[in-house]
C-alpha cells in the first residue's frame, strides 16, 4: 500500500492516476481534471520565456528541477505546442555532420530516450534507425565524411550497402532499374521517431507541477529594456526590465525567446538583430495501413523523408518552401513534388492517400545552426533559429538554456551556437545534415 502511495506521488513528478480514478472516469464519464493550470495574471516573475513549445517548456521545467527556480512565466501567443512542436514529422536523430553538431544533437537523443521515465508520460519514443539514401557517388562520399566524424564521436552510425538498406526497408527497390538508384545509405540505428504532442504534454504537465505559470492565448507585443545604445534605449548595453503582453506588462530580468519562425521579430523587440530568414517547411500524412515500413528512410537527392507511425500512417516531409513568408498552409505545389519523389523511392503506394497536410514555421541561419545563449542585451536570452533541426533539439535547450540563465555561463555545449560567430566566423555549418537538402 504504501509502495502504491509512493508510486501515486512519484517524488517531483506529477501524479499518476490510479486505476480507481480511471475507472471511475471511464463509467461515469466525469470531465477530466485540467492537465495544468490556468493560472491567476501574474505582474513579475523571475523569468519570462517567450515560446510555449518544447523549447520554452523544457527550459522552464529544467530551471524548476535542475536550479530550484520557479518563478517563472511561459507565455505564447496561441496555446502550447500550437507551432513548430506539433508540426513537425518526430524524427530524432544525432548523425549530424560537425562535432559540435553531434555532440549536442546526442545529449538530446539521451533525454529523449529517458523522457518516458523521467515525464512520467508515454511518449511513445521507437528507435528503430534512421536511414539517408545515398544515389550518387558524391552523396555516397558525404555518408562516409558524416559517419566518420559520427563514429568519433561515439555515435553509431555507418554507410550500408544496397542489400542492407532492403533489409531495413523492404518495400525500397534497390535495383538499378529507377531514375535514382541506391547505392547505399548512412545507418544510424539510435534515431527514430516519438510522439511530439506527448512530450510537449509531458515538459508542460512537469513544469506546471513544479509551480511554472504557463499563460496561453498571451501574445508578446514588446520587449521592456532601459539603457541601451539603440532607440527607446534597445540594443547593446541595455538591460532587460520585461515584456509587454496583450494581456499587460509583466516585469523580469530575464526574458528568454524560445520561438521559431518568429525569432527575428521578438529578438528585435530588445534591440537584438538576428540573421535569420523563415521559411515554412511543410508535411503530410496518408491514410493508416498495415506497418511496412519499419525504419525512418531519407533521400536528399530526392528532398524527401518518410516514417510510419504505430497507427500506420505515412509521415512525410520535404525541404522547405523556396519563399520567405510566415503562411502555415500546405500547397499543391508540396504535394505534387512529394508525391512524384516518393513514388520514385516505393512505386507499390501508389494508391495510399493522403489525408492531411499543413506546414511550420522555421527559422534559417547562415550556418543552419542554432543560436543559443547570451546576447548584447542584459537579461535577454536566445534559443532560436532551428532551421529543420528544432524538434530534435528540444530537450537538450531546455536543459543547456536552464543551466545558462541560472549559473549565467555558457554551457560547453552550446558555447559554439553564439550569436558573435556570425562577426567572427566561427561558423558550425549544418547544411545538408537534414533529412533532405533543405
Ligand atoms: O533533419 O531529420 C531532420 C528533419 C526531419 C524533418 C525536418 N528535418
Amino acid at each position: 500500500m504504501t509502495a502504491a502511495r509512493d508510486l501515486l506521488k512519484r517524488g517531483n513528478k506529477p501524479a499518476r492516476y490510479s486505476a480507481a480514478t480511471l475507472a471511475k472516469h471511464g463509467l461515469t464519464g466525469e470531465i477530466w481534471p485540467r492537465v495544468w493550470r490556468e493560472p491567476e495574471w501574474k505582474s513579475t516573475y523571475d523569468v519570462v520565456i517567450i515560446g510555449g513549445g518544447v523549447h520554452g517548456l523544457a527550459t522552464a521545467y529544467y530551471l524548476a528541477t535542475n536550479h530550484g527556480i520557479t518563478n517563472v512565466a511561459v507565455v505564447d501567443k496561441g496555446y502550447l505546442g500550437g507551432g513548430g512542436s506539433g508540426r513537425n514529422t518526430a524524427i530524432v536523430r544525432s548523425n549530424y555532420l560537425t562535432p559540435e553538431g553531434v555532440a549536442f544533437y546526442d545529449r538530446s537523443l539521451t533525454l529523449y530516450n529517458s523522457m518516458a521515465a523521467d515525464l512520467n508520460i508515454n511518449v511513445m519514443f521507437s528507435e528503430r534507425g534512421h536511414m539517408t539514401l545515398a544515389h550518387t557517388d558524391g552523396a555516397l562520399r558525404t555518408m562516409h565524411w558524416r559517419a566518420e566524424v559520427n563514429k568519433l564521436q561515439g555515435i553509431d552510425s555507418s554507410v550500408i550497402g544496397p542489400e542492407d538498406v532492403k533489409k531495413n526497408a523492404p518495400s525500397l527497390d534497390i535495383s538499378s532499374h529507377p531514375r535514382y538508384p541506391i547505392l547505399g545509405a548512412l545507418f544510424h540505428p539510435p534515431g527514430g521517431i516519438i510522439r511530439h504532442d506527448a512530450v510537449v504534454w509531458g515538459y508542460a504537465r512537469g513544469a506546471d507541477h513544479h509551480g511554472v505559470d504557463m499563460h496561453q492565448k498571451t501574445e508578446v507585443l514588446d520587449i521592456l529594456v532601459e539603457g541601451g545604445e539603440g532607440p527607446e534605449g534597445k540594443g547593446r548595453g541595455g538591460k532587460v526590465k520585461g515584456v509587454r503582453t496583450s494581456r499587460g506588462d509583466i516585469h523580469a530580468p530575464i526574458v528568454v525567446n524560445c520561438t521559431a519562425g518568429w525569432g527575428s521579430l521578438i529578438s528585435n523587440m530588445a534591440g537584438v538583430k538576428l540573421p535569420l530568414t523563415t521559411h515554412p517547411l511543410e508535411a503530410a500524412v496518408t491514410e493508416p495501413v498495415k506497418v511496412f515500413l519499419p525504419t525512418v528512410v531519407v533521400s536528399g537527392s530526392l528532398h524527401v523523408y518518410v516514417s510510419q507511425t504505430d497507427r500506420g500512417e505515412l509521415v512525410f516531409g520535404a525541404s522547405v518552401d523556396p519563399l520567405n513568408t510566415y503562411s502555415m498552409r500546405g500547397s499543391l505545389a508540396f504535394t505534387e513534388e512529394l508525391a512524384g519523389h516518393i513514388l520514385e523511392l516505393m512505386p507499390g503506394i501508389g494508391k495510399m492517400r493522403l489525408l492531411r497536410q499543413w506546414a511550420g514555421l522555421c527559422d534559417m541561419t547562415p550556418d543552419y545552426s542554432p543560436i543559443m545563449g547570451f546576447t548584447p542585451v542584459e537579461g535577454h536570452f536566445t534559443d532560436v533559429g532551428w532551421g529543420t533541426y528544432g524538434f530534435k533539439a528540444g530537450p537538450v535547450s531546455g536543459e543547456t538554456m536552464a543551466e545558462c540563465i541560472a549559473t549565467q555561463r555558457t554551457p560547453k555545449l552550446i558555447a559554439p551556437f553564439n550569436l558573435e560567430r556570425f562577426s567572427t566566423g566561427e561558423l558550425v555549418g549544418e547544411k545538408g545534415a537534414a533529412a533532405v537538402g533543405h
